[in-house]
């Protein structure tokens, strides 16, 4: 299958010798001379794509100290004109989806399939969205500033789309930005850099500086950054809000989940099956918000693990760069040793997907039954494609069982019963609930956690407020006096 996938790839390949597969930071409109480079693999094929820069903290300085010069124009640009560039990007994206789904694929080991159909759509949706809101928002949002240099730490599971999610919304409401990608992950930044580049964007507005933990925690700990916007783990999240407590920052966390999955004995089994390989096999489970803990009640279950099972045999998994696969490589050994060692601790009775798994960093899709509630497995997030499973018996103890958890990001729920569902949603601490269906993003729809998921909404109008103040200009008692 490598034959046509390499023909796909070339575009990709031209790209990164175009940069002599080695990169700089992007501060200031430009690519600086690589600094301490390391490498940047494909882990599907373990070879090196490229080689990028280790930021120091005089990196994260000239980023910042270039973000903060550009911004004071940057906010006095009217929403029309910030939204034109906003266009342009999105624009950009679509005339180049194919590359960056490509490089995206060979970086991360997503099937093509997903980014392709997937990260990519939802990428230049975010920004032609985010284009309207900044058009809008002097009118609507009156008396809001922007916070001025917003720094943005993303995760390597949607390198583009977390990009997106924090890029748009700053650029849109005013702010500058310094972004920091993740180290597994860190070439569709890179690339987006050199379309801010075609798209006119004023020198300074975007920044991106590689790297890993280190270069993040200097950018969280730069007095001259406003605010914080990271998606990630919970324990960096929370050490992150330890780092910005005592400043002025302001903190947006959007962290781990361990979210239910709820099948009612009354749900189209079939539809919630199909469900569930996208709630958990997409993106391999390397998902914030992945079902990766079902309850199934427990007249069906027997049935429905059944289905489940022929169902996983099916999957095929294997080169993301083929069009037929559905699963892909894990993003990097280092996880795939965290998932092993997970599920290998584990007591449960494990079922593996009969499929052929290749050599390498690749896992296969996994079933675990017969853990107890409190057993690590139900409790913390595995981030592979690994399902747990429990029955219940009744609407009450689904609930309770769902809430079990330090997490809350997100909640399915099937059944063909409009009243259970309506009334058991509420119940359900998350920060979505999705009904006979899962995985539903839109960039007009704010997604984010509850509890130990971390705080804030991206996307939205709510979305736009993370990323703005109130001035207050005039008194309004005085006025409603006058
Ligand atoms: O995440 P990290 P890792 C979870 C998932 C996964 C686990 C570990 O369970 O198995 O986290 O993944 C930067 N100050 N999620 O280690 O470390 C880092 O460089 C500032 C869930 O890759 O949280 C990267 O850019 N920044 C998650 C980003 O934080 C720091 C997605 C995320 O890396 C830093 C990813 C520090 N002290 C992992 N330390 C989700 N919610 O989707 C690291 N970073």
């Amino acid at each position: 299958s490598y034959g046509p996938a390499l023909e796909a790839n070339s575009e990709a390949l031209d790209w990164l010798a175009r940069h002599d597969h080695s990169f700089g930071h992007f501060i200031d409109g430009s690519f600086t001379a690589p600094e301490a480079l390391f490498d940047s693999r494909n882990p599907a094929t373990g070879k090196v794509l490229a080689q990028v820069s280790q930021g120091s903290t005089a990196s994260i300085d000239a980023a910042v100290a270039a973000a903060r010069r550009a911004q004071p124009k940057w906010a006095r640009l009217s929403g029309h004109k910030r939204a034109q560039y906003l266009y342009a990007l999105a624009r950009l994206v679509q005339k180049h989806a194919r590359l960056l789904a490509v490089l995206e694929t060979m970086d991360n080991g997503k099937p093509i399939r997903e980014s392709r159909d997937i990260d990519l759509p939802l990428v230049a949706r975010h920004f032609y969205y985010h284009a309207g809101l900044a058009q809008l928002a002097p009118a609507e949002l009156p008396g809001m500033e922007p916070l001025g240099v917003c720094g943005a730490v993303i995760p390597w599971n949607f390198p583009l789309l977390m990009l997106a999610w924090k890029v748009a919304p700053a650029l849109a409401a005013g702010n500058t930005v310094v972004l920091k990608p993740a180290e597994y992950t860190p070439l569709t930044a890179l690339l987006f850099a050199d379309l801010s580049r075609e798209a006119g964007l004023p020198r300074g507005v975007l920044n991106i500086v590689t790297g890993d933990g280190d270069t993040g925690a200097a950018l969280v700990a730069h007095p001259g950054v406003d605010k914080i916007a990271f998606t990630g783990s919970t324990a960096v999240g929370k050490a992150i809000r330890r780092a910005t407590a005592g400043t002025g920052k302001a903190l947006t966390l959007e962290l781990g989940g361990k979210s239910p999955y709820i099948v009612f004995d009354d749900a189209d089994l079939d539809s919630a099956v199909e469900g569930l390989v996208d709630a958990i096999w997409f993106n391999g489970g390397q998902v914030c918000c992945a079902g990766s803990r079902l309850l199934v009640q427990e007249g069906v279950a027997d049935r429905f693990h059944t289905k489940l099972k022929r169902r996983m045999d099916g999957l095929r998994i294997g080169d993301p760069l083929d069009k037929c696969i559905d699963v892909g490589a894990v993003v990097d050994p280092v996880q795939l040793a965290t998932i092993t060692r997970l599920v290998d601790a584990s007591e449960g009775d494990k079922y593996t997907a009969d499929t052929p798994v290749p050599e390498g960093c690749f896992y296969p899709p996994t079933l675990i039954t017969g853990l107890s509630a409190a057993s690590p497995l139900m409790q913390e997030e595995i981030f592979g494609p690994v399902l747990v499973s429990m029955t219940f018996r009744t609407p009450a103890e689904a609930v309770e069982l769902a809430n079990n958890t330090r997490y809350g990001l997100a909640a399915t729920v099937w059944t063909e019963n409009v009243n259970l569902a309506l009334d058991i949603a509420p119940k359900l601490r998350a920060g979505v609930v999705w009904v006979n269906g899962t995985n539903m993003f839109d960039a007009a729809a704010g997604f984010g956690g509850v509890r130990e998921s971390g705080f804030g909404r991206e996307g939205g109008w709510e979305g736009l407020h993370a990323y703005l103040r109130p001035k207050g200009k005039t008194n309004p008692l005085k006025a409603v006096a006058a």
